[in-house]
């Protein structure tokens, strides 16, 4: 039977289950990455499993996120991960080396291979020909203990490219144009399967801005197939051995197929507050402009810089503007260095900021009271800029060097007319390639002694499913609530090692008095049971949206729909999913409610409907309970590592 690329990698990978629609499966997982910010946790809960080296081909800890350094914390949790890293076989990539999907896709990326990633833009992996997942950190910590990362085989949706984008229209606006279609709600369980003629005009950095961006449509991954221009980005990479040879089979069955022709598209731009805000730059044009970003995991490359570089060559930064550039690894900082195009945006007014995360994820840049920010990152979630009343618009590095010149939202194609020649970069024949900001295993010899800081805590053990769960609706919220809304990043993420502390910071963009309401029925004997609308999860990988609401009691969240990995990380810390059946449910729970689910723990050990009785309504109503066996027993035990200790393992 002919395969689609994500069938063939799957199944190769395949360890426990079958390869039919919707079941569940178990695949081997070939790498591992973890980021500063998951990383700490996940190292935690790996040192926890008692294995002495990471089971996996290659397992990377980069440092990319917390490297703002105000306090103790982020060094602390730094030396932390090194020691880690050299005591368990992981090549450590140190602060200022990059953003992790970025140098991951230049150094470690090889076709054909799954990697499971502790944050959830792991999929740009998918542009080098990967099966690259993002998932919670105890994921990747059972990877690395040689355990199968579960999945439901996914629904593929083959995305045939046709010709070739015009000239000003970037990579960026292909996926901003796949969000205008898809949205970002109602894809959990897809992959994107790229194909069609106009793969073959994308180099391998333009088809990672794609992969990593269907992110925020919610699917698992997306992929590219691995061809000539994969293996010449190999080259340019020193890395040629690692080729393969990657493409679906003729006459592949998909579950649904679409059609774009890239030479339809125009620039676009996500307008606020959310990636799936899609309008056309051209009806946006004339907005004032504050600030403009450039960078991230999703437009930070080469070729990326390169551009913006020549558009702004010898032309200077309105004075309105903001301008800040962050490389996304240094190879790419040293490279456009030598080429001289670093000099260029010196020359125009940018602020070079370090390699790393950076403004995307809030920690610094953090845009003025009711500014307009035009950033070529992946989310403008709200408030996730660390200014609440900001107005950020995602849009592709064309458009925002456009802004930077006439500080206002400008149809990069416009340029023209001021004379300005469209820069069609071409990648390099070969990089100039550096690792020695990798540390890798046995830099260190003899024994390690891991490094404990006071920032790091031990991670909270979760309890055994309860016989009734007997509770207080805490917080009902609506439609689309991101793990940006549910527990901050920004200046709040230098506590992510500590859990206590970081768990102050949960809702404080909804409801700041969520904490201590939490903490009050927590401390009365009673459970906490928070309710959503539609999506609910969002974005992010960050387990401490679930860790954190565990810490404070809480032992359900029922939704209209739970977006993957957020589902995945509440039952990883023993908090049980549950879905509406009814709208009206939803419609009719108010926060305060008293509700009870009687026997929750002998239905999910038996089965049987499982009810709701809303005690201060005197109503009650059925959900839902989509779980596998093996997620059953997880909740029954109270989280994953209480399930893998009864497991022996
Ligand atoms: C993000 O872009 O939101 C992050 C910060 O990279 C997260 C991970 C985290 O919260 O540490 C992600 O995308 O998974
Ligand atoms: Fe870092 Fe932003 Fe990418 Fe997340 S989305 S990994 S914060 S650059």
């Amino acid at each position: 039977m002919p395969k689609s690329i994500v069938q063939k990698i799957l199944e190769g990978h395949l360890v426990d289950g079958e390869y039919e629609p919707d079941k569940e499966i178990g695949i081997r997982i070939d790498q591992t990455l973890t980021q500063d910010a998951t990383g700490t946790m996940a190292y935690l809960q790996f040192e926890a499993m008692g294995i002495p080296r990471t089971k996996a081909e290659l397992s990377v800890s980069y440092v990319d996120h917390n490297t703002v350094q105000i306090g103790f914390e982020n060094a602390d949790d730094h030396r932390y991960l090194q020691t880690i890293a050299a005591k368990y076989g992981i090549v450590y990539s140190r602060a200022g080396n990059g953003i992790c999907h970025q140098v991951h896709l230049e150094r470690f990326g090889k076709p054909g291979k799954t990697l499971l990633g502790s944050d959830s833009h792991t999929p740009t992996g998918g542009g080098i020909g990967m099966i690259a997942i993002g998932s919670g950190g105890l994921d990747v910590a059972v990877a690395m203990a040689g355990g199968p990362f579960y999945l439901t085989v996914p629904k593929v949706i083959r995305i045939n490219l046709h010709g070739k984008l015009k000239p000003w229209v970037a990579a960026k606006d292909v996926v901003l144009k796949m969000l205008d279609i898809f949205t970002t709600k109602g894809n959990v369980g897809c992959v994107f399967e790229y194909g069609g003629d106009g793969v073959k005009s994308l180099s391998v950095p333009e088809r990672a801005t794609i992969t990593n961006m269907g992110a925020e449509c919610g699917v698992t991954t997306s992929i590219f197939p691995s061809d000539e221009i994969t293996r010449k980005f190999l080259r340019s990479q020193g890395r040629e051995g690692d080729w393969m040879e990657l493409n679906a089979d003729e006459g592949a069955e998909y579950y649904k197929t679409i059609d774009i022709n890239l030479d339809e598209i125009e620039p676009l731009a996500a307008t606020p507050h959310s990636p799936g805000n899609i309008e056309k730059i051209s009806n946006l044009k004339d907005i004032e402009v504050d600030q403009v970003c450039i960078g991230s995991c999703t437009n930070s490359s080469y070729k990326d810089l390169m551009t913006v570089a020549h558009i702004l060559d010898g032309r200077t930064t309105h004075p309105n503007v903001s301008f800040v550039v962050a490389p996304g690894s240094r190879q790419v900082l040293e490279n456009i260095s030598r080429e001289g195009a670093l000099s260029k945006l010196i020359s125009a007014g940018a602020r070079i900021a370090e390699s790393a995360c950076g403004f995307c994820i809030g920690n610094s840049q953090s845009p003025g009271t009711d500014a307009v920010s035009l950033r070529t990152s992946n989310r403008n979630f709200l408030g996730r800029s660390g200014t609440k009343s900001a107005n950020v618009y995602l849009v592709s590095p064309e458009t925002a060097a456009a802004a930077v010149i006439t500080g206002k939202i400008t149809d990069p194609r416009g340029l023209e007319n001021m004379g300005i020649e469209y820069p069609d970069i071409k990648m390099p024949e070969k990089f100039y390639i550096n690792d020695n900001m990798f540390i890798f295993p046995g830099y260190v010899k003899g024994n390690v002694e891991i490094y404990r800081g006071p920032n790091i805590g031990e991670p909270p053990q979760s309890e055994p499913l309860a016989e009734t769960i007997d509770g207080k609706v805490t917080i009902k919220v609506g439609d689309k609530i991101t793990t940006d809304h549910i527990i901050p990043a920004g200046s709040k993420m230098k506590y992510r090692s500590n859990v206590p502390k970081y768990s102050e910071f949960l809702f404080e963009i909804v409801d700041p008095e969520f904490y201590k309401r939490a903490i009050e029925i927590r401390d009365s004997g009673k459970h906490n049971i928070i309710v959503a609308g539609l999506s609910y999860g969002q974005g992010s990988s960050r387990e401490h949206a679930a860790l954190c609401p565990m810490f404070v009691g809480v032992k359900a969240v029922i939704a209209m729909s739970i977006e993957r990995i957020h589902n995945a990380n509440l039952i990883n810390f023993g908090i049980v999913p549950l879905l509406f059946k009814n709208k009206k449910d939803y419609e009719d729970i108010e926060q305060g409610d008293e509700l009870e689910i009687p026997d929750i723990k002998k239905i999910i050990q038996d089965g049987g409907s499982l009810i709701v009785r809303n005690k201060s309504k005197g109503t009650e109503f059925e959900v839902d309970y989509n779980l596998s066996d093996r997620e059953k027993q997880i909740l029954l035990a109270g989280g994953t590592l209480a399930y893998m200790k009864q497991q022996g393992g």
